[in-house]
């Protein structure tokens, strides 16, 4: 039995009993107060969700399963999806079965690239990603075997064999989408040869043969792999999952959130704010020229796109190693130099405009400029890239959701008057 599942059969028992004991023992008990300004705010600091997989810390950023993203950078995404389900790194030999498996199941139906061809030419890659997920949910082992009577205490293990299948050829579909949309040319077979990551920086067509463009890749799934249950993509894929929709569905609702300027677009957005700086400058501007123009969007009533972030209160790790990646391999790059600029002046220009939380910079202020540096100058391209990632998290998520047998999500809403009358004297 391949060592992913033979861990999960043994610690789904003890996860569950675990959480048995704490109901059993200690369900009574408080841990979250709700404030107005809570509900009223995007159920900010709410703590309301069971999210294992991974954790923000305001101070420290993104922490896998206990381990810090930022030591966790030298590591492939497939050793990280590992970890996100089980908690444990694998060993070579459980990491080669992994990946056997990802080979197995990797090949991408016909069906799927004619529903992509069929597209009208200006769709967003991010529909075009969701719609050619939706295409395959047919094959769903979920349902077949919720459809046969497979019961609750073993869903897990369909949703696993769905995030696996789903997993292994996500990369051929959206380096199959890039080339498509944007006139690339034919789409470049997969390589079983190459790892996950490798193989998708390989069916791009980028920096064909460029090792450094390949553990850009790497490091790239790495970092945007997860980021707690909380976030729009990841808690609205748990809900939907919450009803036994499979993983198809899922997983695409939770992409659908990710598509959102105020979470996963931001990265395309970022980019051009960047660029479009550059072109007015025709180049690097002085401080006091960058200052301008951060205030200037401000007062249109834009944001500054890749900066403040809903839980975290200082600098994303992940834009630390990402902007160290790019110092390291090309730190001439004019847009890498303007990132590094705008890093130095941005947050005092939101400190001193007073609004943002946190004035400091979320993952997406620096990734977009070392997808650029290798040619990828399609910004709506980039919000696909974080997608592939960001589906080890959600797909984690929701086979640790199935195993603990959670039931379906379903919070309470109240009406205004509900609200008034809790505050009013009588
Ligand atoms: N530029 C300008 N204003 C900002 C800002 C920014 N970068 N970040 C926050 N603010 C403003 C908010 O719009 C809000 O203003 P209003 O009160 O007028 O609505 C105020 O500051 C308070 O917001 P907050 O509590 O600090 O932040 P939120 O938790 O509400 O929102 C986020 C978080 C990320 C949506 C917000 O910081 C933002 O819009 N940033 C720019 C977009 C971005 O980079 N998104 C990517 C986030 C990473 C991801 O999830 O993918």
């Amino acid at each position: 039995m391949p060592r992913l599942r033979k861990i999960l059969r043994e610690k789904i028992p003890v996860w569950r009993d675990e959480l048995r004991e704490l109901v059993v023992e200690h369900g009574d008990k408080a841990v979250s107060e709700v404030k107005i300004q809570q509900v009223l705010g995007g159920l900010r600091g709410v703590k309301g969700l069971i999210c294992n997989t991974s954790l923000v810390e305001p101070d420290k950023g993104l922490i896998v399963r206990g381990i810090p993203i930022l030591e966790l950078t030298d590591r492939i995404p497939e050793e990280i999806f590992f970890l996100l389900m089980t908690g444990e790194l694998p060993d070579e030999a459980a990491l080669a079965k992994l990946q056997e498996e990802y080979n197995e199941r990797a090949e991408v139906p016909a069906y799927v690239w004619n529903v992509l061809e069929s597209m009208p030419k200006n769709s967003h890659p991010m529909a075009m990603l969701n719609l050619a997920i939706l295409s395959m949910q047919r094959e769903s082992r979920f349902k077949i075997a919720y459809d046969s009577g497979v019961k609750k205490p073993n869903y897990w293990e369909s949703t696993l064999e769905d995030a696996l299948i789903l997993l292994s050829r996500l990369p051929e579909i959206a380096a199959g989408i890039y080339r498509l949309r944007f006139d690339k040319g034919p789409r470049i077979p997969r390589n079983p040869r190459l790892d996950w990551g490798g193989n998708f920086a390989h069916m791009l067509g980028l920096s064909e043969n460029d090792s450094v463009f390949a553990d850009m890749m790497r490091l790239y799934l790495v970092l945007h792999c997860d980021h707690e249950g909380g976030n729009v993509s990841a808690f609205t894929c748990h809900v939907v999952n919450s009803a036994l929709s499979d993983l198809y569905y899922s997983v695409s609702a939770g992409l659908s959130g990710l598509a959102g300027p105020l979470h996963g677009l931001a990265n395309q957005e970022c980019l051009k704010f960047v660029l479009w700086i550059l072109d007015r400058f025709s180049g690097v501007p002085d401080d006091e020229q960058i200052r301008e123009e951060c205030f200037e969007t401000l007062q249109s009533g834009r944001v500054i796109p890749g900066y403040g972030h809903a839980v975290l209160r200082v600098t994303d790790p992940r834009f630390t190693a990402l902007c160290e990646f790019g110092m390291k391999h090309f730190k001439e790059d004019e847009v890498l130099q303007l990132v590094n600029r705008l890093f130095q002046i941005v947050p005092d220009v939101l400190k001193e405009h007073g609004k943002a939380k946190n004035p400091w910079p979320n993952v997406d202020a620096g990734s977009g400029a070392l997808l650029y540096h290798y040619g990828m100058s399609e910004f709506e391209y980039y919000t696909v890239l974080f997608a592939v990632s960001r589906t080890m998290g959600m797909c984690a998520q929701a086979v640790i959701s199935r195993a603990m047998m959670e039931p379906i999500t379903r919070p309470k809403s109240v009406e205004t008057g509900w609200l008034k009358a809790q505050v009013s004297d009588k």
